[in-house]
């Protein structure tokens, strides 16, 4: 199609502006995790738009903070490693914010140096009055020539349709770089992964869950005794501390039961299929500073 038109986009943004709720809201589909809580996403994660005349790789990204550990280093070098790779840059800001922070301005400066085509999206639009609004526009307008600014409520989807508009407008013809029933590069296994972990960041609190990884080290589909499909799966959850690791099991493991009945009803979901699944609790000291754990959340 001669028509046809194609790229990749970057969400960026500090951490827990809306960015994954954002993505999911344009795809929809929930491919990254969302929670309350800062350093939700770990990993570059993408996931594709088709349109009609036009294919759209959105590149959901960490959300930018101060890193103490190797861990959240990796994380923010991914999150501005994405910017080079793109077409087109969304930069998410809070629409509660009353000025440039320090965190946006970092990432204004990242967008500045790239000079690439960038779209500010105002989040949380519900929190704000108009006026505020207004005021946010014109500081951030001074600071660079956006090709469009956008205010959004990623929790409703509300605006997302004129987001992708805009972002059609600027992408140069290509093909489709994916088939168009994917919708995105993630694995089975990873999502699961990332399933159980979003239950554990919204069940627990302060530093437990930021200090958890999960690994499924099985997945495989099967048929029960009356021939109805079933996914086996068997995670292991990954904290910090023997301390936490108490916590996560909980009285009488009453914690980790309810981390995985949530899990199992989302990954039903996803899969069409009733899900098995298996969860253990292990400690493993010090892996955020581990080299062979943290390459794994870093750039592909
Ligand atoms: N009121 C309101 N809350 C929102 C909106 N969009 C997202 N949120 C909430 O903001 C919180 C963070 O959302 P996430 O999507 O996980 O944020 P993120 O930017 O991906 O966060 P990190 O992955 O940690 O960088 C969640 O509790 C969302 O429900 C919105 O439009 N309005
Ligand atoms: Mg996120």
């Amino acid at each position: 199609m001669e028509n046809f038109k194609s790229g990749f986009v970057s969400i960026v943004g500090r951490t827990n502006v809306g960015k994954s709720t954002l993505l999911n809201s344009l795809v929809g589909e929930k491919v990254a995790i969302m929670a309350n809580k800062p350093q939700t996403t770990r990993t570059a994660i993408r996931a594709i738009v088709n349109r009609e005349n036009s294919q759209i790789i959105f590149i959901d990204t960490p959300g930018i903070h101060k890193p103490k550990t190797k861990l959240g280093e990796a994380m923010i070098e991914t999150a501005f490693g994405t910017i080079q790779d793109v077409d087109v840059i969304v930069f998410l800001i809070e629409a509660t914010s009353e000025e440039i922070g320090k965190g946006d301005r970092l990432i204004l400066d990242k967008i500045k140096e790239s000079g690439k085509k960038a779209i500010l999206v105002i989040n949380k639009i519900d929190l704000i009055k108009r006026e505020k609004l207004l005021n946010l526009i014109s500081i951030y307008s001074k600071e660079y020539e956006f090709s469009a600014v956008i205010p959004m409520q990623a929790t409703k989807g509300k605006n997302t349709e004129i987001l992708l508009d805009e972002i059609e407008k600027i992408l140069k013809p290509g093909p489709a770089y994916y088939d168009i029933d994917e919708y995105t590069d993630q694995t089975g296994r990873q999502l699961a992964e990332e399933l159980i972990r979003e239950k554990a960041l919204r069940l627990l609190n302060d530093e437990v869950p930021h200090g958890l990884f999960v690994e499924v080290e099985k997945m495989e589909e099967t048929v029960t005794n009356k021939k109805e499909p079933i996914y086996n799966i068997e995670a292991t959850i990954y904290c910090l501390r023997d301390s936490h690791k108490g916590i996560v099991i909980g009285k009488n493991g009453e914690m980790l039961k309810k981390i995985g009945t949530y899990a199992r009803k989302d990954l039903e979901k996803m899969l069409g299929t009733k899900v098995n699944l298996k969860t253990w609790v292990k400690t493993k000291k010090d892996w955020q500073e581990m080299d062979s754990i943290v390459n794994k959340f870093k750039n592909k």
